[in-house]
């Protein structure tokens, strides 16, 4: 067996301080292997966790690696991939950090698709602070906090991030392991973000309360609860283990509207003189004209100047050519109004 994805590990740190039988020993394991398969290394990759059991995750990684606030790795990793685009951002956390108190990130950062992939630890239970129901808890779970079993229903993950393309949605089990393997090396390459579910266990703190003695008790129960799915899929059933991906519909932007206005004969306009000019300066109703270029325009229709403001008009009666030539988008503003006139 090729044991090089432990070049990828933080040895020097183990033993680590994940209860025996946990299953995010298998998340960062697996993750390691197919890392180091695709040649990726600590010149090119970086890990992002944020807290939790799960959390723990990119500090036991052999990269550059970040331990964020509670909630919010999404932004790190976004920010990351924004800044360093070379790079190849991991996400490694649990199920309460990404999308509890990290829910809104999780929402925002998916829609805007950048190329992250995010390995979710998924064990239905806040683990690190004693077993408290999550958004993932299944209905009627007995946690720490729902004692007569937990009231609502779970975040359905799978629906959420297969709304809108583009998406890549996979959910796994650590017990499923080829499967499992299939889909992180999948998520890795996918060009966009990309999020695999991976329901796991807590054994401590949510498989005792249920009744299981062992890890493995445990992974029978995900083998009876899902099962695989084949082939290209855009939407998971909820106990459904495979791949939804859904590339990006091609956008067309709106066609911008541009109205050919025909150009007036300089010579056909009315003469002014600036003397003239400044007699339309909006006081008593009058209109407000402005000149640019040698040309007049009147601006008396131009929402800037409407009501009290027109009162307050300090622009009108007078020759703007030099303000306008060093203001932002100047020209533009006066050429949607009528020409009136030309200076002489
Ligand atoms: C702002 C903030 N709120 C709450 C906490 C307490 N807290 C730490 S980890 C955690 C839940 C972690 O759950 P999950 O992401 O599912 O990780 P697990 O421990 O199950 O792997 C909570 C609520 C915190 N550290 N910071
Ligand atoms: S408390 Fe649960 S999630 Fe945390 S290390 Fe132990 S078994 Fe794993």
């Amino acid at each position: 067996m090729d044991r090089s994805y432990k070049d990828l590990l933080k040895l020097r740190r183990f033993p680590h301080t994940w209860c025996p039988g946990c299953g995010i020993g298998a998340v960062l394991k697996n993750v390691a292997m197919a890392v180091k398969e695709l040649g990726w290394s600590d010149k090119n990759t970086v890990a992002v966790s944020g807290i939790g059991c799960s959390g723990r995750m990119s500090g036991y990684m052999n990269l550059d690696a970040v331990h964020t606030p509670h909630g919010r790795v999404l932004t790190s990793a976004e920010t990351i991939k924004t800044i360093r685009p070379d790079l190849n951002v991991i996400v490694l956390s649990g199920d309460g950090d990404l999308t509890s108190i990290g829910g809104n990130h999780l929402l925002h950062t998916s829609r805007r698709n950048p190329d992250i992939t995010v390995f979710c630890n998924d064990n239905e239970i806040y683990g690190l602070t004693g077993g408290q129901a999550g958004p993932t808890t299944p209905r009627g779970t007995k946690t720490i906090t729902s004692p007569r079993g937990e009231p609502y229903s779970p975040l359905r993950l799978g629906h959420l991030l297969t709304q809108q393309a583009p998406y890549f949605y996979a959910r796994t089990t650590v017990y499923h392991l080829n499967h499992f393997k299939k889909c992180i090396h999948e998520a890795l390459v996918w060009k966009g973000f990309s999020f695999v579910d991976i329901v796991s266990d807590c054994i401590e703190l949510n498989g005792r309360r249920l009744g299981f003695k062992t890890a493995h008790q445990m992974f029978k129960w995900f083998d009876e609860r899902f099962h695989i799915v084949e082939g290209e899929r855009d939407h998971l059933g909820e106990n459904e283990l495979g791949i939804a991906r859904a590339v990006e519909e091609e956008v067309v932007p709106p066609a911008e509207k541009v109205e050919e206005k025909p150009e007036i004969p300089m010579a056909s306009l009315k003469p002014f003189t600036l003397e003239e000019l400044h007699r339309f300066d909006g006081t008593g109703g009058k209109p407000i004209y402005i000149a640019y270029k040698g040309k007049v325009y009147d601006l008396s229709s131009s929402p800037l100047f409407q009501g009290e403001k027109r009162m307050r008009c300090h622009i009108a009666g007078k020759d703007l050519t030099k303000d306008i030539d060093v203001a932002p988008h100047g020209e533009d503003l006066v050429f949607k109004f009528p020409a009136v006139g030309r200076l002489v």
